[in-house]
């Protein structure tokens, strides 16, 4: 049976970007590879890669796992856990970064981008979060990772390490190849559109969190920036804020840019801005109302339970095979 794998960091609550970009697509593909097997995580280990608050990171993690939830996906066909309650995936990552080299970490642009951000130091596990990331896979065999398009460079780090350790110590792990949605794989800061809308950005004003109040995301909607020509027309480079807010539209009724763009033929930006605002203010306000009856109940707990039992029967066998290869056995 092919897996098909996919998580998402507690760093923050989760984006109309990530909801975009990665959680529902994932959804979406739950239902229609019924003879697949989903696993999802909640990437904790990766939030602790730069300094955050201690309360904070503990009600993200529920708060992320609910959310899951409520956006649809199903433990039906699938293993569903918190990642630092599966020890194999820090043991994986150790191994990993025996075939892993410095050069290669250093060209990717997260870590760039993201160690340029630190004022006190760069921590180790931030330059090392692409190894953890490939032991997150490749422990578990996946076929599929659907993520956002800001992935698709880890992704092919995490190929590049299966490769070579199935070279090196015999074929061992499956090569994983990355999904990537058409639309919607990169949704971008509503007031600054040339930059990806972040769960952890300072820039709050630009980016709808999926539990903020129905109010506000639809005022960040129809404050977003655009441009002057008041055209409802996509051009991602000329017209990067109007091109955003139709990718978003686009992503969450099914019409294509065309489509958008003849519906709107005479209608201004404003018209436009206030009709996405009602259908991201309906979409988020259906996921709040399940995100509040999960986050409440003691089925979330039982779920995270059983799933962390059945990640961990997958991954210790994997590490005990990867040990045994790389000669990590007393006979
Ligand atoms: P951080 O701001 O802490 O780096 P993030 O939102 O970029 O967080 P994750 O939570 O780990 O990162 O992302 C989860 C998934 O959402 C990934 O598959 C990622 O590719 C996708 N994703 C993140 N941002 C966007 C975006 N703006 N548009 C589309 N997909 C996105
Ligand atoms: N690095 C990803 C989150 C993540 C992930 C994974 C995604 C951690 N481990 C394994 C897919 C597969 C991010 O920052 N978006």
């Amino acid at each position: 049976m092919k897996v098909v794998l996919s998580g998402v960091k507690p760093s923050g609550i989760p984006t109309l970007g990530n909801y975009i970009g990665a959680i529902r697509n994932f959804a979406r593909l739950q239902k229609e590879m019924k003879d697949h097997h989903f696993i999802f995580f909640v990437a904790d280990l990766h939030a602790i890669t730069v300094p955050h608050d201690v309360e904070e990171l503990r009600k993200n993690i529920r708060a992320v796992a609910a959310l899951y939830l409520a956006c649809g996906l199903t433990t039906e066909n699938a293993s569903f856990f918190i990642q630092s309650e599966v020890p194999e995936h820090a043991e994986m990552c150790y191994v990993l970064q025996s075939v892993c080299y410095m050069g290669e970490l250093e060209r990717m642009t997260q870590y760039k981008d993201k160690a340029r951000k630190q004022k006190s130091g760069i921590p180790v596990a931030l330059f090392n979060y692409p190894t953890l990331m490939a032991a997150d896979i490749l422990l578990y065999d996946a076929n599929y990772v659907p993520v956002g398009d800001d992935q698709k460079q880890h992704l092919e780090l995490a190929r590049n390490i299966a490769e070579r350790f199935n070279n090196r110590y015999g074929e061992t792990f499956v090569v994983p190849e990355a999904l990537i949605n058409k639309t919607g794989a990169r949704i971008m800061n509503l007031q600054e559109p040339t930059k990806k809308m972040d769960k952890s950005e300072s820039n709050n004003k630009g980016c709808i969190f999926l539990l903020e109040s129905i109010n506000s995301a639809k005022k960040k909607i129809k404050s977003a920036v655009t441009d002057s020509e008041n055209k409802i027309q996509y051009h991602k480079t000329k017209k990067p804020g109007i091109s955003n807010l139709m990718t978003i539209y686009s992503a969450l009724t099914g019409l294509s840019n065309k489509e958008i763009e003849k519906k709107y033929a005479s209608g201004s930006y404003g018209a436009f801005k206030t009709e996405l605002a009602e259908i991201v203010g309906g979409e988020i306000a259906a996921l709040q109302k399940r995100y509040n009856e999960i986050i409440n109940s003691s089925d979330l707990d039982k779920i995270l339970d059983d799933g962390r039992e059945r990640a961990r029967e997958i991954a210790s066998k994997k590490l005990k095979e990867v040990y045994k290869k790389v000669g990590l056995t007393r006979r």
